[in-house]
């Protein structure tokens, strides 16, 4: 499908010569080649700088406070203050914000958006749209995809992040260290809390008085915002490794029901935006270092807990800079121009806040849909032909058609069910039974 085209906008890039800004502007040249109307912004420091985009030279410029005049979207990736201080005065020059920084994030009237998860609630902004932070893109675009079929109930999350989510000095830093480590000499670090030379160091970003670091209640508290989720339990440790770019993350998923590892995969790989590489016979899982310039998150050893019957154990790694930010946002600026909501408030904000329990109707679909998913095995001999339908937990069957068993399920129950479907082999399932081994004998459910 064709990108929705940008190419009439006037947009700022404010830190454009930073690890996320030099990003950003080489995805819009992979995916907006004609895109012209760029104002390349920084601080005082960077002014005067020339870079070349799409084939034209362009001066980078000190952010003022003109500097939004006649901007259509403001792309900010500089640093939190400078988010708080540019942001308020882009959106009274008319600009849409799209800001990479913790600043806005879990601000109630700013939506904070991963676009293959919840795309639609750019619908909703005032001005301002966030994107996570770079350890939470990844972990959503996992977890989404089974949460939609079998709910999580918790998330244990342990991250190994490279130096360039800290930004273009601690790259820098990251290689002076290890040259100086090589050569015998003792480092003093500066961009990162410890020696990062041949070291790992858990934290990132600042204590908080829970014991957290905010990096880890960002995790936290983001997911369950993009998610509309806050009934998920998460937990994190994140952990800086010497690793130049892309982010990896050793991730356990407590679901509310059973799943094989292989159905888990099937969805995974259905999740636009998601690479399933797992095959451990071939020594085939992902690595920051092959990672690093792709725009997929990566997914691999995706296992069944041992110590949790619902769990899965998986591991994730996606390119901090591109999906964990610069792609992210202008995805985010592409989902703006295709739903035609560049002016603030063009539908109210959906009814959902991160702490209230979800609409209790729409919980109880998730539950049935989810032991309907689960319970796949079982269902296929026993509801061959038939329509079936999932209603608190429990499956209601028809030989009649789809309407007449709606009915039935409200006339009984008093509201519409999780899901109907008419049980017949449906090529997607069974070629997911087929590789895993399941054994097909009388058809499947086609979903
Ligand atoms: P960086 O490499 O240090 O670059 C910072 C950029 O911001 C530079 O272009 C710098 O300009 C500019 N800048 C600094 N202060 C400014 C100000 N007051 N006004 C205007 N421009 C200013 O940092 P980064 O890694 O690109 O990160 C930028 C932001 O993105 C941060 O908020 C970070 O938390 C967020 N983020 C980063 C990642 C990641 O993986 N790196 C992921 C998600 C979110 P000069 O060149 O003139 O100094
Ligand atoms: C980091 N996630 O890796 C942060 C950048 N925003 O430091």
């Amino acid at each position: 499908m064709p990108l929705p085209n940008l190419n009439d906008l006037v947009i700022a890039v404010v830190g454009a010569t930073g690890a996320v800004g030099a990003e950003f502007l080489k995805i819009v040249e992979q995916r907006h080649p004609n895109l012209y109307g760029l104002k390349l912004l920084a601080s005082a420091r960077s002014a005067g700088r020339t870079l070349t985009v799409n084939g034209r030279e362009f001066t980078v410029e000190e952010t003022t406070e003109d500097s939004f005049k006649g901007v259509d979207i403001a792309f900010i990736s500089a640093s939190t203050e400078a988010s708080r201080h540019w942001a308020p005065l882009a959106v009274a020059a008319g600009a849409v914000v799209i800001d990479d920084s913790s600043a806005f994030r879990m601000q109630e009237d700013v939506p904070l958006v991963v676009p293959e998860v919840n795309g639609a609630d750019v619908t909703w902004h005032q001005g301002i749209i966030a994107i996570p932070n770079c350890s939470t893109t990844p972990l959503v675009m996992v977890a989404h995809p089974l949460h939609r079929v079998n709910p999580i109930r918790r998330i244990v999350a342990d991250t190994y992040q490279s130096v360039s989510g800290a930004g273009a000095a601690a790259v820098n830093e990251l290689k002076e260290q290890t040259q100086a480590l090589l050569k015998g000499h003792p480092v003093t670090p500066r961009h990162q809390p410890r020696q990062i030379g041949f070291n790992v160091i858990p934290q990132i970003d600042a204590f908080l008085p829970n014991g957290y670091t905010r990096e880890e209640q960002k995790m936290i508290d983001e997911s369950r915002k993009i998610m509309h989720a806050p009934e998920i339990q998460v937990s994190a440790t994140c952990v800086r490794v010497p690793v130049m770019v892309s982010h990896s993350a050793a991730v356990h998923i407590e679901l509310t029901n059973h799943i094989e590892p292989g159905i888990a995969r099937g969805f995974l790989k259905d999740m636009p935006g998601v690479r399933v590489l797992d095959d451990t016979t071939q020594g085939q899982y992902p690595l920051p270092w092959d990672v690093t310039g792709q725009d997929d998150v990566f997914v691999g050893r995706i296992r069944q807990d041992e110590s949790n019957r619902n769990g899965l154990a998986l591991w994730v790694v996606s390119d901090n800079l591109r999906k964990g930010a610069a792609l992210n946002s202008i995805q985010i600026a592409e989902e703006l121009v295709d739903r035609a909501c560049l002016k603030p408030g063009s539908t109210p904000k959906p009814k959902f806040r991160v702490g209230e329990p979800e609409n209790p109707a729409e919980a109880d679909r998730r539950q049935d849909y989810a032991y309907f998913r689960a319970n796949v095995d079982e269902l296929l001999p026993k509801y061959r032909d038939k329509y079936v339908a999932i209603i608190n937990r429990t499956i209601v069957d028809s030989d009649e058609d789809e309407r007449s068993l709606e009915e039935r399920v409200h006339a009984k129950y008093g509201r519409e069910p999780a899901t109907i479907v008419r049980v017949t082999p449906g090529p997607r399932v069974m070629s997911l039974y087929r590789q895993h081994g399941v054994q097909v004998g009388v058809g499947s459910i086609s979903l």
